[in-house]
């Protein structure tokens, strides 16, 4: 009988605590998820077993993707990125990483890119998950950390304000910390939706704001402008702790509740409610706490929607002080180390800067190369996804972690560029839909065939452990990045293949940085010590609650930052006359390539829909259960009517985790928040057309990996739905 060892679920940034034995799950007590995990969390073994794995490297000839050796799969990536970077200079390849991967992995491939490659264009889906909130984070506060309290704080909470999240789907365990709040009628939920988030704030006779699709940005300035002009603001802590409040309330005070009635639809006297929610709760020293999520920020004014959000905890003394603040709720496992250790574009490991010399030379001196050598910052990743097979742009590219094709905003788009490409690479333990596009596919390992750490949405690092053998063909990215990297010329041990010894070189990297990981060691974690950076000593305690003395900026005070409204870039017209949103469900996660593979998920999940209300569903000669095709401006996807009557009439509602003619991405737009290179995900104009032949070959098996080029036209293929709502 193997021992249980404690490790964390692979899936969300949550990252609850789970004891695993071969391949049983069971929950562990822990701070975050209190000896409880969600559907996804309980069966997150089902994979490492499952017959879809993938187990040995395939590459394609004659449009087929075929097993072959570790050696011909290697050579063809080193050569395909020698050829590439021959005809379009470095830059020519590009790396998408993930917030799936380890800090190790995350660390390894950004240094990779950076001294391996030599190419800029290096980024990662979580590109698509924190950047608004990173960058707004930034602005206000000097660094970025999602919470900058542990999740544990908001157990004390008498309000908590969502914009735009709902954790009752997408963190089941985190419900457990806003029941206090939710139970005394302090939960508020900002969503256009009645989401099960909603609905709980609802029974607690607390309250929801059904917003219009992206209008979150003015809603937050006129709570703002309630706030100060109703006397809740906190006129000490705006002296003491914040700069820049005269400019933004020149652009803030434009925003009078009754204006931004009339483009939120949310009624003044409901925002009226809000703001006293909070301020009661803050006044009797209950605390109160404001949080964003994807749906607040995934717009192309997110920053500005994000520090507008800020804004509001600032006016109300909020943030640094202990019982309350303002977080964002990272989502991916690593969302929140994923994107400090040195894979987005632009950024070197503990949040340095690729442009800043100091911060190079550093790098350079752990890196042992001549700074002088390191690339720029390169393309985020829509604009990297752009430049796919363009002239100038990207030829070859490598996928660590992510399944682009499905989650990508307009997708058609980005599965083109894909195929267009001299060279794909994926690397996966499942042929996910990017893979079917691949010239070649890396068997990896699965996180509990690995060592590794992550950190958590509460910015606290913790083990990840190897807990089952890993099976003979896959490899470990690590070892993949450094076969890689000697067949480019590098030394062998300038890349490491043990995750410990990658920690290590990571501290030093990180040392000194705002994100400063370098008092934090595999020992200390395994001997239980609860480690949030930053952790700049060995006998540094780590720092759960930042911002308690002051902000990371240069005068330790929080800024202000003035912001405009600019609104969603397709608003609905005659043509297209209804909004899709996207979003999550409780059973699927993320793109689908590992959910949908697991039984009992996929049949919780159900198929594809569209939920709508039936009256925008009688308009358009649908009823419940109808196949219906979603149309936008890009693309349509199939998908059956779920009638809701608590949903708005000008909203529909997609969820994001079906491929193929299924997928919602095939609808969004993917213009850009231009501070954050974070896509509309939350906002497109559709139209709801009756399908116009009946679907007539069924949903192709995925596991079929013989059949490479045949899959593109697959996808491509209709979709059989089942009739019936889920
Ligand atoms: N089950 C499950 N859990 C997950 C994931 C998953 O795929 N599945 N993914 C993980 C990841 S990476 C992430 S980022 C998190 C995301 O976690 P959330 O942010 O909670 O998830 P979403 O469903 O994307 O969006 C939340 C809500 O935003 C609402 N919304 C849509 N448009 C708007 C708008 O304009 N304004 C406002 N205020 N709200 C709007 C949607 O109706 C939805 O209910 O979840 C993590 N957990
Ligand atoms: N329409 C719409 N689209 C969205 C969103 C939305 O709200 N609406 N949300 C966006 C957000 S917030 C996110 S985070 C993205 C997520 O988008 P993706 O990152 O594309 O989502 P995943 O499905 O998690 O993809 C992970 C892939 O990597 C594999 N994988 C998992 N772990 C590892 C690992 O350690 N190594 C390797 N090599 N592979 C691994 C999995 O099998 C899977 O194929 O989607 C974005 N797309
Ligand atoms: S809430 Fe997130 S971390 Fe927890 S079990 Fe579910 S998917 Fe895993
Ligand atoms: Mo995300």
């Amino acid at each position: 009988m193997p021992l249980p060892t404690h490790t964390h679920c692979p899936y969300c940034g949550l990252q609850c605590a789970m004891s695993v034995t071969g391949t049983s799950v069971t929950p562990v007590e822990f701070p975050t998820n209190r000896g409880r995990l969600c559907q996804k969390g309980w069966s997150s073994a089902d994979l490492l077993t499952h017959t879809d794995r993938l187990l040995q490297p395939l590459v394609r000839r004659d449009g087929q993707l075929r097993e072959t050796s570790w050696d011909d799969a290697l050579y063809r990536v080193a050569r395909g990125f020698r050829g590439a970077q021959a005809v379009g200079g470095r830059d020519a390849v590009g790396v998408f990483g993930a917030g799936a991967l380890t800090n190790e992995k995350a660390y390894l491939l950004g240094k990779f890119a950076r001294v391996a490659l030599g190419t800029a264009n290096i980024d990662y889906s979580g590109r698509f998950c924190m950047a608004a909130a990173s960058e707004a984070g930034l602005r206000s506060f000097g660094v970025d950390r999602g919470l900058p309290f542990p999740v544990a704080d908001l157990d004390d909470a008498g309000a908590v304000l969502v914009f735009g999240g709902n954790p009752a789907e997408t963190m089941p365990p985190f419900m457990q910390h806003l029941e206090p709040a939710a139970s005394c009628g302090g939960l508020i939920v900002v969503d256009p939706r009645q989401s099960a988030t909603a609905e709980r704030a609802l029974r607690g006779k607390g309250i929801h704001v059904a917003l219009t699709p992206g209008t979150d940005l003015p809603l937050a300035l006129a709570l703002t402008h309630l706030a100060v002009t109703e006397g809740f603001a906190d006129r000490a802590y705006i002296a003491e702790r914040t700069s820049g409040f005269d400019e933004f309330w020149a652009a803030a005070a434009r925003w009078w509740p009754e204006r931004a009635e009339q483009v939120t639809g949310v009624a003044v006297s409901q925002m009226y409610q809000v703001v006293q929610t909070l301020c009661a709760a803050r006044d009797r020293g209950a605390g109160a706490y404001v949080l964003t999520a994807r749906g607040a920020e995934q717009h192309r004014d997110g920053t500005d929607t994000v520090s507008a959000v800020i804004a509001l905890a600032l006016v109300l003394g909020l943030c640094g002080r202990p019982g309350s603040g303002y977080g964002c709720v990272t989502g991916q496992a690593n969302g929140q180390g994923g994107r400090e250790l040195g894979q987005k574009a632009g950024q070197l490991p503990g949040y340095r800067k690729i442009t800043d010399p100091a911060d190079r030379a550093h790098l350079g001196k752990v890196w042992g190369v001549d700074p002088g050598e390191l690339p720029g910052a390169g393309m985020s990743a829509c604009e990297m996804f752009a430049a796919l097979g363009r002239p100038g742009g990207i030829r070859a590219l490598m996928v660590c972690g992510s399944n682009i094709a499905v989650s990508a905003p307009d997708a058609s788009r980005v599965i083109e560029g894909l195929r267009s490409l001299d060279l794909l690479v994926v690397n996966d333990f499942v042929l996910s839909e990017t893979a079917q596009l691949a010239d070649v596919v890396l068997p990896v390992l699965q996180w509990a065939e690995e060592e590794g750490t992550l950190t958590s949405l509460e910015g606290r690092v913790l083990r990840r452990r190897r807990s089952v053998p890993a099976p003979p063909g896959p490899r470990s990215e690590l070892h993949i990045l450094q076969d890689l990297a000697v067949r480019l010329g590098q030394p062998a041990d300038r890349f490491p293949t043990s995750a410990p010894q990658v920690f290590e070189e990571l501290r030093a990297a990180t040392a000194g940085a705002a994100a400063d990981y370098s008092g934090i060691t595999y020992q200390r974690l395994d001997d239980g010590q609860a480690l949030y950076w930053p952790c700049p000593g060995a006998d540094h305690p780590g720092t759960p609650r930042l911002f308690l003395d002051r902000f990371a900026t240069a005068d330790g005070r929080a800024r202000f930052v003035p912001v405009e409204p600019r609104g969603p870039a397709e608003p609905a017209d005659s043509q297209f006359p209804l909004l899709a949103t996207t979003g999550r469900l409780l059973a699927q996660y993320q793109s689908g390539a590992q959910t949908r593979r697991v039984a009992a998920l996929a049949q919780a999940a159900g198929p594809m829909f569209a939920q709508m209300h039936p009256d925008v569903a009688a308009r358009a000669g649908l009823s419940d259960g109808d196949q219906v095709e979603v149309v936008s401006r890009r693309g349509r996807t199939a998908a059956i009517v779920r009638c809701d009557p608590t949903m708005r009439p000008d909203t529909v509602f997609l969820p994001f985790h079906f491929p193929g003619l299924a997928s919602a991405n095939r609808l969004t737009n993917a213009v850009l928040d231009p501070d954050s290179g974070m896509p509309e995900f939350k906002v497109c104009a559709i139209r709801l057309d009756k399908p116009t032949a009946a679907p007539d070959s069924p949903t192709h098996d995925h596991t079929d990996h013989t059949s490479g080029h045949h899959r593109l036209q697959e996808i491509s293929d209709p979709v059989q739905i089942p009739r019936g709502c889920p």
